[in-house]
């Protein structure tokens, strides 16, 4: 039979399809997601769940008119291949290939950028009213995950929508799973809907079967009815949505596609002058049985093969990033010796690497959903206690909470551990993850003590430090395989705003900071071998700076800052502040993120693309040099130069 997916190359190519042509579609699209998946990696799970869904709304409404905001938006690859994408889609998440995530300079049918849980709802309340303002009748849909629906802007949008009245459409898409299985008081209240539905149908079936005995059938029929309404009375479904303004309608399956088209045509046609809730019941990983059996294993995936649906081979990366692990065991580690620690995550155990510590001290452990705000308002009760707590949050997500690190945190100067985890560029996944901003919104805030480690053992020390310290504290560390130890660094005892002198160098002093500590030595071997000596110091802390080692790097000759952050705000900006304000005029050039977004692609390339690999900072030393000492011939005789005090 000739495939069908060949042929769609926009979403009007399935207006004339029949259901059973929709139904093969699925299948195709299935296998295409996990054929790519399986090469480049990407959110498997999610998006094997939602291939009939997209379907229908693709089917039922015209997104070239309409609006569609994803939730999230880690769900889009059926979207991306209806949408025109098809033949690119090989390409996603690969270096200058399609984003993982939907990306409006793609395609006009990806609303916003997305990648934060939570925002859909908000966006698509101000789409619907912009349409009021501008007299536009086309409609305004929002996909939204049942785990984004926790997050505390999803709650403060249906409760704006519903108090505005403004129809438009939320597709609940519920798999009952967030990352790992969803938690909190609104997942409890979706399982008993959906509980409640099946219930609700067992006993009209069971009725219908008893209506035939005879004998028992009126009576056996009536206690049935009522036992039913006293069922329907606990849990009616929807409620909950009712009150808050919506108009309910579901559960649905949401893998039958004429269910679904049916369903949303039927809906639009009854034009209903509130917002509308369509609550849709799916299944993460569908069809794939690796990705059914552990959803959240595959939710994120590395690539792998498979034969027959069977994995043959994970790849290499598979499992924590390097840092998450030493900080996973670390935390264990730490929290087995001191009672008060509590680890808080947001809705990911497992890619903080806070599940261990559940494991072993599930009393201390608290996954709040995905609710970044509500886990760092938490710790400040927590600390204010007594306790110590760990906030484990990835840097892009902790930006949520910022109100929270500022308000409820340093303002009230509580000790609490921010373990910053995929701090830094992180690869595929692109600009609404990588995490570059954090030392900026950290170092403003009075009180403040922010540091990177360079390696995995620096990594241990610091936080150990971190939670013997009595104060508000940042560690940031990045989405990388581990490297053990960075040579030169050693575990020397951290000390409050002390750096480490890794390498003496006459000619410049490059200031490194956390993950490009060890580009930076590397750096320092390539211009010694051009006659260049260039001092490297480890940074360790961004605040507070360490005055001395940076007057007396700005003593010697030229600086140069290297950092994986924006350039704005970071620890190189700290520096310049610092010698400002010491009234020190120094050669200061600072490597790090430029002022704008960086697009996905392999971490080594996005480094390298912003000067922060060997090579670029042997470059910046040799300009830092050479305007500071115009005219003086480049290459001199190799230099030796001895290793620091590694203090
Ligand atoms: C603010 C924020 N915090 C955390 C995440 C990480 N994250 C990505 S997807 C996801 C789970 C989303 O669950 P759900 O909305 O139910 O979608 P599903 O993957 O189950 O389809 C989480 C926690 C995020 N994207 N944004």
């Amino acid at each position: 039979m000739e495939r069908i997916l060949p042929t769609i190359n926009s979403p009007a190519d399935l207006k004339g399809l029949s259901w059973d042509d929709l139904k093969t579609l699925a299948g195709e699209i299935r296998d295409e997601i996990t054929r790519v998946v399986g090469r480049n990696g990407g959110h498997l799970s999610s998006n094997l769940g939602v291939v009939e869904l997209t379907i229908a709304l693709h089917k039922t409404y015209d997104f070239s008119v309409d609006s569609l905001v994803f939730d999230v938006g880690h769900q889009t690859y059926t979207h991306k291949i209806l949408t025109g994408r098809r033949e690119a889609f090989p390409t996603i998440r690969t270096d200058g290939g399609l984003s993982g995530f939907p990306s409006p300079s793609e395609s006009p049918y990806d609303t916003f950028f997305e990648g934060h849980a939570g925002a859909a709802l908000s966006q698509a309340l101000g789409l619907v009213m912009a349409n009021h303002l501008q007299g536009r009748k086309s409609r305004v849909v929002a996909m939204v995950g049942d785990g984004s629906m926790t997050a505390g802007m999803a709650l403060e949008a249906l409760n704006n929508a519903g108090q505005s009245g403004k129809r438009f459409l939320v597709v609940l898409n519920d798999n009952e799973m967030s990352i790992s299985p969803s938690v909190g008081a609104l997942a409890n209240y979706l399982n008993r809907v959906r509980v409640g539905s099946a219930y609700n149908e067992l006993k009209q079936d069971v009725r219908a079967v008893l209506k035939k005995i005879p004998m028992f059938g009126p009576r056996m029929e009536k206690a049935v009815a009522e036992l039913r309404d006293t069922v329907a009375r606990a849990i009616l479904p929807g409620q909950f949505f009712e009150h808050m303004g919506f108009a309910y309608f579901g559960p649905y399956d949401g893998h039958n596609i004429k269910l679904l088209c049916e369903t949303f045509e039927e809906i639009d046609a009854l034009h209903i002058d509130k917002p509308i809730l369509v609550h849709v019941v799916t299944e993460k990983g569908r069809g794939f049985k690796p990705a059914e059996d552990d959803p959240a294993g595959y939710h994120s995936s590395g690539p792998f093969t498979h034969h027959n649906g069977k994995i043959v081979a994970a790849s290499e990366g598979a499992g924590l990033p390097g840092y998450t692990q030493v900080f996973s065991d670390a935390l264990v580690d730490i929290g087995r010796r001191d009672k008060r620690v509590v680890a808080i995550t947001a809705a990911m155990p497992d890619g903080t690497g806070t599940i261990e510590f559940a494991k072993a001290f599930p009393d201390r452990f608290v996954d709040v959903a995905i609710c970044e705000q509500h886990a760092v308002g938490m710790a400040a009760g927590l600390a204010k206690a007594g306790f110590i707590p760990v906030v484990a949050i990835y840097s892009t997500f902790l930006q949520r909470a910022y109100d929270q690190v500022f308000h409820d945190i340093t303002l009230q100067g509580l000790p609490c551990v921010f373990c910053i985890d995929r701090a830094g560029l992180v690869g595929a996944d692109g600009p609404t993850h990588h995490g570059v901003f954090d030392i900026a919104y950290m170092r403003a805030f009075p009180g403040m003590v922010v540091m990177a480690p360079a390696d995995a053992a620096e990594l241990k020390l610091m936080l150990e430090f971190a939670v013997g310290l009595g104060k508000p504290v940042a560690i940031r560390y990045p989405r990388t395989t581990i490297v053990d130890s960075v040579a030169g660094v050693e575990t020397a005892p951290l000390e409050l705003g002390r750096a480490a002198v890794l390498r003496e160098g006459a000619d410049a002093t490059i200031l490194a900071y956390g993950t490009t500590v060890g580009a930076a030595l590397d750096s320092a071997e390539i211009l010694s071998s051009e006659g260049i000596a260039a001092a490297v110091v480890n940074a360790r802390f961004a605040k507070p700076l360490d005055a001395d080692a940076i007057l007396a790097a700005a003593r010697r000759g030229p600086i140069v800052t290297a950092e994986e952050h924006a350039l704005a705000g970071g620890f190189g900006s700290g520096v310049l502040e610092l010698l400002s304000s010491k009234g020190v005029p120094a050669g200061v050039i600072r490597l790090g993120i430029a002022d704008q977004f960086i697009e996905h692609g392999a971490r080594p390339r996005l480094l390298a693309s912003q000067s922060l690999d060997a090579a670029g900072i042997a470059a910046a030393v040799r300009r830092a040099v050479s305007a500071e000492r115009p005219g003086e011939g480049r290459v001199r005789e190799p230099h030796k130069s001895g290793k620091g005090d590694g203090r």
